[in-house]
């Protein structure tokens, strides 16, 4: 009939995408070692305009010619680093692009002067990229971590990842060998199986290390690239305020065994402020209910 058009749709109604083909499971373009720079002065908008085709609002991107294998949320912790964004957004978009990702970029901004925690910031971007898209895979990453090699995939493995595993700043090697800080991805059932991240690691230091513990008590791998695939460079900085290193997060380590089954996504608590569209990123402002 004439309601009905030769796709057997609606008339009108926009055509599904069409016949793509899967994407390859290596991705054709990468360019292998990157010159990655931190000393240019591009304002915000100069990093939008060169950010190339194919973003949508949000930091939204699925290739243009094929169908991803990896339906990937970034998730970054953040507060006052609006810097740190402006050098991680002009690199990671087109590296991410490359890599044929289906992915968005979320960060999860901590709202107001309170002790900062970084993994339960995490924990928000897991709950609320979901609410907007069925994401399979979480990258979580710190603001200030730029990737020198593109062959580094912002995807999830059989095994959780640790993607930073050659930071500039530890002489392009891991501190120890259990580091587990800066960049990782979980698969949505890996996160779901350790029961997400530590709520209660308020202030630096420690959280980075439970969530090691809690992958290897359940009884996962940590997988990574070689040292050369996993170099990174960190953007240099001063001590943030109101993150002071809390002398009590190396004794919670202790317990992660005990307590990780009831601190975690399943005991989160938050009050979402807003959450705002930009071109390049999806802004999470989150009141995460701290300690007074
Ligand atoms: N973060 C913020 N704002 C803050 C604190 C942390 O956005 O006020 C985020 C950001 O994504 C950062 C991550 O949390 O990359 C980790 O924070 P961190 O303070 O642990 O990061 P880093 O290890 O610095 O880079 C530790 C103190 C470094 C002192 C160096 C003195 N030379
Ligand atoms: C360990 C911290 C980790 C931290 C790592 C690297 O001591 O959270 O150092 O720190 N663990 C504890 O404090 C229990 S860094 O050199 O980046 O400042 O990620």
């Amino acid at each position: 009939s004439d309601e009905i058009n030769h796709l057997g749709l609606p008339r009108g109604s926009s055509p599904p995408l069409p016949h793509l083909p899967l994407c390859p499971s290596f991705p054709p373009k990468l360019e292998g070692p990157l010159r990655i720079e931190f000393d240019w002065t591009r304002t915000m908008d100069d990093v939008h305009k060169e950010s190339g085709p194919g973003l949508q609002e949000g930091g939204r991107f699925q290739p243009p010619d094929c169908i991803s294998q990896h339906k990937v949320a970034i998730i970054i912790p953040f507060r006052n680093r609006a810097q740190h964004l402006k050098h991680w957004l002009y690199y990671l978009h087109p590296i991410l692009k490359r890599q044929q990702l289906d992915y968005g970029v979320y960060v999860i901004h901590q709202h107001g002067n309170g002790t900062f925690n970084r993994a339960k910031l995490l924990n928000v971007g897991f709950v609320e990229a979901l609410k907007e898209y069925a994401y399979d895979c979480f990258v979580f990453s710190d603001v200030d971590l730029v990737p020198m090699n593109d062959r580094n995939i912002y995807r999830c493995h059989d095994q959780p990842r640790h993607l930073s595993a050659a930071m500039d700043k530890f002489g392009f090697r891991l501190p120890y060998k259990t580091y587990f800080g800066g960049v990782v991805s979980l698969s949505r059932e890996q996160y779901m199986r350790i029961n997400g991240f530590p709520n209660e690691f308020w202030g630096w230091g420690g959280e980075d290390d439970d969530m090691y513990s809690r992958v290897m008590y359940k009884k996962m791998e940590v997988s990574r690239p070689d040292n050369r695939v996993g170099m990174y460079k960190m953007v240099r900085h001063a001590r943030d305020l109101h993150n002071e290193e809390n002398p009590h997060n190396a004794g919670k380590l202790g317990l992660t065994r005990l307590t990780m089954d009831a601190d975690g996504i399943n005991s989160l608590r938050y009050t979402l402020k807003h959450v705002t569209k930009h071109a390049l990123y999806t802004m999470v402002t989150v009141d995460l209910h701290g300690p007074k």
